[in-house]
């Protein structure tokens, strides 16, 4: 695929999502889940849940578990095809973690220092307690993509430092030791589809909200989104327009309105034109509930049989070993490792 998004059959994608809360929210499902849905009709996707980055801060090892369970469901309940796509979890595949240890050793410590989540989550939990598993996060983050040789990593722009870094790795490695990983692309979606917190629509729609008001999420009852709609914050005025600078409230409205119907903003701005603040929000609980109920539904399905969900985690483990596992024996090689022998009886 080009940055535009012109197809190009059998190319890869690879992208994963934190486990990082008890349920995917509406930024995540129209930011980047919609998005991963439809890239897998045209490239050959891998989509995983990344773990081992889940203990780069301090966690719980009950909710880890719950939660990396639970955000399976809800993509494929959102729409992943396990059939399709290969889907796994991260520590399912050690190769990843063998990976990251090459890629670290070949990474300076001041350019990990400088990569702005880092600096931004060690200043959160206080420089000298931060982990060093959260300095090598991006090295991990590189290993995750470079095994497995994709032409495109569909990302926020959040994380595009992060493959950026992936992709100087990539270079020096194959400069250093031969042609190994395929250097790739960011895919960030051309319309930033980004969603604001519905009590605070300055910041964006996040697990880690103040109030929990303010965010959708995809396991909510059809009464709590009307609930968390209706007690949006909206602006000063009447008017029904998008203007992110001074109606930030409303705003945020038509694009989740826009990013659910798939109308466009002059569309609804046109439908709206006239009417209150209040009709607008009992059309919104109404469409959303519309979206994304049966995805909560589907996915509460999927954990009541929590053997078949692990079934299906397995087959894409062993899918994504197969090609993990080559690239790691080429870089193992190249770097320098003796290869081991197949024991003799
Ligand atoms: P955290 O609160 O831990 O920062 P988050 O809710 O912001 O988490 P991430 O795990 O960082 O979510 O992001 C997963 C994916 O969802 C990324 O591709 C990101 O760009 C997308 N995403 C997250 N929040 C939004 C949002 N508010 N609007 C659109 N896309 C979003
Ligand atoms: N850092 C990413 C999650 C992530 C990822 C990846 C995304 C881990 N490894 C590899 C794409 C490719 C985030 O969204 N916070």
């Amino acid at each position: 695929m080009t940055e535009t998004g012109a197809p190009q059959t059998g190319a890869r994608v690879l992208s994963g999502m934190q486990p990082s809360g008890d349920s995917l929210h509406l930024g995540n499902y129209v930011g980047a889940l919609v998005n991963w849905v439809k890239t897998q009709q045209q490239y050959d996707a891998f989509f995983f849940i990344p773990d081992l980055h889940g203990i780069t801060v301090p966690h719980d090892p009950a909710f880890l578990r719950e939660r990396t369970r639970n955000t399976a469901a809800q993509f494929i309940a959102g729409g992943i095809d396990p059939e399709r796509s290969t889907l796994f979890v991260q520590s399912h595949v050690p190769e990843h973690a063998q990976l990251a240890w090459v890629l670290t050793c070949i990474t300076g410590l001041g350019e990990a220092q400088r990569m702005t989540q880092f600096k931004d989550k060690s200043a959160k939990e206080g420089t000298e307690s931060a982990s060093v598993g959260l300095l090598s996060y991006p090295m991990l983050m590189a290993a995750d993509i470079l095994l497995y040789q994709p032409h495109g990593v569909p990302v926020g722009d959040d994380q595009k430092q992060h493959v950026e870094l992936t992709r100087n790795l990539a270079q020096r490695f194959n400069h250093r030791f031969g042609e190994t990983f395929r250097v790739p692309e960011p895919f960030i979606p051309p319309v930033g589809a980004r969603i604001y917190d519905l009590q605070d629509p300055t910041t964006k729609m996040s697990k880690s909200a103040s109030s929990p008001n303010g965010l959708i999420n995809l396991n909510d009852t059809d009464k709590q989104i009307a609930k968390k709609i209706k007690s949006a914050v909206t602006d000063d005025g009447t008017e029904i327009r998008f203007d992110r600078e001074n109606k930030p409230g409303v705003s945020n409205l038509l694009s989740i309105y826009s990013a659910v119907t798939g109308k466009t903003v002059p569309e609804l701005e046109a439908e709206y034109e006239g009417k209150m603040y209040g009709h607008l929000k009992v059309d919104l609980a109404e469409v959303v509930v519309a979206a994304i109920g049966p995805v909560r539904d589907r996915a509460a399905e999927l954990l009541a049989d929590p053997a078949e969900l692990d079934a299906l985690l397995a087959k894409g483990a062993a899918k994504a070993r197969e090609v993990a596992a080559e690239t790691l024996q080429t870089a193992y090689e190249k770097v320098g490792f003796l290869p081991a022998a197949a024991p003799t009886a």
